[in-house]
């Protein structure tokens, strides 16, 4: 009843319609979820309305009239939300000129929409449309085969409000039990959601970061190209990866847009323009191209890098400056003065703030301590110089250590510590006591051999569940660096594996708790453990606290490594490496470091090998 009455009160602008499925996907790209309803919440004034945020908030219009039964006015709003999305120019500035119904589009409910939301931060008439139907609705839209009308009956008829409900009734068999689906379209609404999930899952900075890089690249390299950088969550090295964000600067958008279009990595385009564009790579991973002005690249970047929460902070600051801050530069509030939109680090300065680099930018205290001059000196992508954790033929590796280290040298390590398994773990061919003794042979002829690198002999002990590792003290005592890792018995009271945890950290061979919380990303949570009590235990015992830097692992994460930090603890970056090709993953140990406010001093393995030795031996 509602929606009807609001559709009938709007003009619907005779606009072409969205003809295809994939125009529809296109569209739903510009969906930000529930960002728009973050900054109607934040009580957002006109100067902090950015034009993906209007693009937004008119395709949740668009979405939740289409629910509502309208037929013509949400292609409208879509076609609007494109249409602003690629703009050059501010909307603001746009608006300010009165000229909102200049932008291909947008008609005069449109218009008058966009003018409440800039003058009033909210829009009475949104609030209204959402009302009408639960949160997760529109997520139904994104499940191809399902159309508004669809959704709508899913709805009333079996009160489904998102996909998860969704897929409960497909299991169910109950979607075919409603008026005008069939077992067919149940088979195929299975399928879509199989897809749709995909497309949700986050995939691993690990697995990502190498493809991303070697786009950026070519970018890089291509002649038309002045800028390429890579921005959003892989910028900031977040641990996964929704989408990969590119931006670049160039005076020929066409060339460059149909150079990344054509790219051998691409599976399909799935939005080609001038000023965006998108393709899918394997594993559904979806780039998104931007590409700006070389006179707006470093506000471009600042903002496409994120994180959101970092964004909305720093545009208050500028704010209480006076001044307006969004993907096109920081700028007078009125007038067309521009304060700086060329280089990122302009901006940050004329804020007030020293440089802050794109892994801290989450809001947890970034902005205050650059303002103070309290941002530390993160340690960088090339100090860590020795790889504490890795496997070889000796246990579950794939290669030799003489692999292992000719791989690890040229990728400019100075040390590496081979630790393969202990015993006590069949499953991955742990070493008898002899297989140590030949290793350790093996490992002191290597080192005559190798020039430019020294390879330290230590292992990967697992503790038991007393907290004891598996290995007798005389080998353990003739080893340059013993890791213990819980491999076994993850399910045990916190009580327990805190005191498990503590007595590893006390034992005087055990150098470095492995993979401290057993977390693996996206599949298993960390066991059980008081994390204060073990990161003080390991700060005074001064037992390294490892940073695994494998992939799915990224085990102390960011956030711990701030808490260790905080306690004192010192830290040790592993690999983890099972083959010659994991050895590059020290570089995301140092992201995590990073991420986790750490410092060089706080990296054990930023040491050189003789400071590296003196350490463990204290
Ligand atoms: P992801 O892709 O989920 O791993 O995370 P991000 O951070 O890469 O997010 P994405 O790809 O949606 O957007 C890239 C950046 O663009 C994001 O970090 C901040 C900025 N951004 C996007 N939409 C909005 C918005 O509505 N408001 C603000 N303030 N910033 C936005
Ligand atoms: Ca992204
Ligand atoms: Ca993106
Ligand atoms: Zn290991």
């Amino acid at each position: 009843m509602l929606a009807k009455a609001i559709v009938s009160a709007l003009t619907s602008p005779s606009m072409p319609f969205i003809r295809s499925y994939a125009e529809m996907e296109v569209s739903f790209q510009y969906r930000i979820k529930k960002d728009t309803r973050d900054i109607l919440e934040a009580g957002m004034t006109r100067q902090e309305v950015t034009n993906t945020e209007i693009a937004g908030m008119l395709t949740e219009i668009g979405d939740l009239l289409a629910l509502g039964g309208a037929a013509f006015t949400p292609r409208a709003y879509l076609r609007a939300a494109q249409a602003i999305e690629t703009l050059d120019e501010d909307i603001t500035a746009i608006y300010d000129r009165g000229e909102l119904k200049t932008i291909p589009g947008v008609g005069t409910a449109i218009s008058a929409n966009i003018q409440t939301f800039i003058e009033e931060g909210s829009l009475p008439y949104l609030e209204l449309l959402r009302k009408e139907f639960p949160d997760g609705l529109r997520e139904l839209l994104e499940i191809e085969g399902i159309g508004p009308k669809k959704a709508r009956l899913l709805f009333t008829d079996l009160g489904i409000t998102g996909v998860k409900d969704l897929e409960t009734a497909v299991k169910e068999k109950r979607i075919r039990t409603v008026q005008g689906f069939g077992v067919k379209s149940e088979e195929k609404i299975a399928k879509s959601i199989l897809v749709w999930k995909e497309r949700h899952t986050r995939l691993l900075l690990g697995v990502i970061l190498p493809e991303a890089k070697a786009i950026d690249e070519k970018l890089r390299i291509h002649p038309a190209v002045q800028q390429a950088c890579l921005a959003g969550s892989i910028r900031r090295r977040k641990e996964t990866i929704g989408d990969v964000d590119i931006l670049v600067a160039t005076d020929d958008p066409e060339t460059v847009s149909a150079f990344f279009c054509s790219l051998p990595e691409r599976e399909r385009v799935l939005m080609e323009g001038p000023k965006r564009s998108t393709i899918v790579l394997a594993e559904n991973l979806h780039v998104d191209l931007r590409v700006i002005p070389e006179n707006q690249f470093g506000a471009a970047l600042q903002y496409f890098t994120g994180s959101k929460a970092h964004n909305i902070s720093l545009r208050q600051r500028a704010i209480t400056r006076g001044w307006k801050l969004n993907e096109y530069g920081l700028m007078a509030r009125e007038g067309d003065e521009v304060i700086a939109s060329e280089r990122e680090e302009d901006i940050y300065e004329a804020l007030g703030l020293a440089f802050i680099p794109p892994e801290l930018r989450e809001n947890t205290g970034e902005i205050a301590a650059a303002e103070d001059g309290r941002l530390t000196d993160l340690i960088g992508y090339g100090e860590a110089k020795g790889d504490l954790h890795m496997h070889t033929q000796w246990s579950d590796g794939a290669h030799t250590i003489r692999e292992m280290a000719t791989m690890a040298q040229a990728q400019g390590c100075e040390y590496i510590v081979i630790t393969d398994h202990s015993a006590g773990l069949p499953i991955v061919h742990g070493m008898s006591d002899e297989d140590i003794r030949k290793q350790g042979k093996e490992i002191a002829d290597l080192n005559k051999e190798l020039e430019d690198i020294t390879i330290l002999h230590g292992i990967e002990a697992n503790i038991d569940r007393e907290g004891n590792p598996d290995v007798t003290r005389e080998v353990l005592r003739d080893l340059d660096f013993v890791i213990g890792s819980i491999h076994s018995g993850f399910a045990m009271p916190e009580k327990e594996m805190t005191e498990r945890m503590i007595t590893a950290i006390h034992h005087d061979y055990v150098d470095m708790i492995g993979h401290p919380t057993g977390r693996c990303i996206l599949t298993r949570e960390s066991y059980q453990f008081d994390v204060d009590v073990v990161f003080e235990a390991a700060a005074k015992a001064h037992t390294l606290l490892e940073i695994n830097a494998y992939p799915a692992r990224l085990d102390l994460s960011d956030i711990l490594c701030r808490k260790a930090k905080a306690w004192g603890a010192t830290m040790g970056i592993g690999t983890d490496s099972h083959h010659k090709d994991h050895l590059w993953y020290r570089e995301l140990g140092v992201a995590v470091a990073r991420r986790g406010w750490l410092e060089k001093e706080d990296v054990v393995n930023t040491r050189s090998l003789a400071e590296f030795r003196t350490w463990v031996e204290k």
